[in-house]
């Protein structure tokens, strides 16, 4: 019994972290959260993620907040005059049956006035609220590199 109380554990503490980066929701699952690793003195950070709709129905992310920034702003880059410039947001849909990924040069979270800057390896949270699926709270993974393509799994050493 205690063997197999263990074993048990040891299946859960596996999935937990094979999970811990992902979040349903609803029609909706997310998808690794992270945000780049900025210098102590940066004001703002980017945090970044997917986010997959398996629904008939497209949803809408209304709006983001987190207890570590003053403020946080959906953003996306657009290209004017040769220039990539970012500019804020006012909703983000995800399409019935698609994904929308929020990555650098693309939509992201822009936190701002951040209280301290989080560093490698830490998490904050990050509540993400949907039109339909309502909100949901995330964690946000700090790391110095982004992360491999779709590769869930790799979370280790990266070669340069
Ligand atoms: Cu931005």
């Amino acid at each position: 019994m205690l063997k197999r109380n263990l074993l048990l554990g040891a299946l859960l503490g596996m999935s937990l972290l094979a999970q811990a980066h992902e979040y349903d929701a609803g029609q909706l699952h997310i998808e690794h959260p992270w945000s780049r690793e900025m210098p102590p003195v940066a004001p703002t950070a980017a945090a970044y993620f997917v986010v997959h709709n398996k629904g008939g129905e497209a949803d809408r992310l209304l709006g983001v907040s987190t207890p570590v920034a003053g403020k946080a702003e959906l953003h996306e880059h657009v290209h004017a005059d040769g220039v990539m410039k970012m500019q804020q947001v006012q909703d983000v849909t995800i399409p019935a049956g698609g994904e929308v990924k929020f990555e650098p040069m693309g939509y992201h979270v822009m936190l701002f006035d951040l209280k301290q800057q989080a560093t490698d390896g830490e998490r904050f949270p990050l509540t993400l609220t949907f039109e339909k699926a309502g909100a949901v709270e995330v964690e946000v993974a700090v790391q110095k590199d982004a992360p491999q393509g779709h590769d869930h799994g790799g979370h280790g050493k990266h070669q340069h």
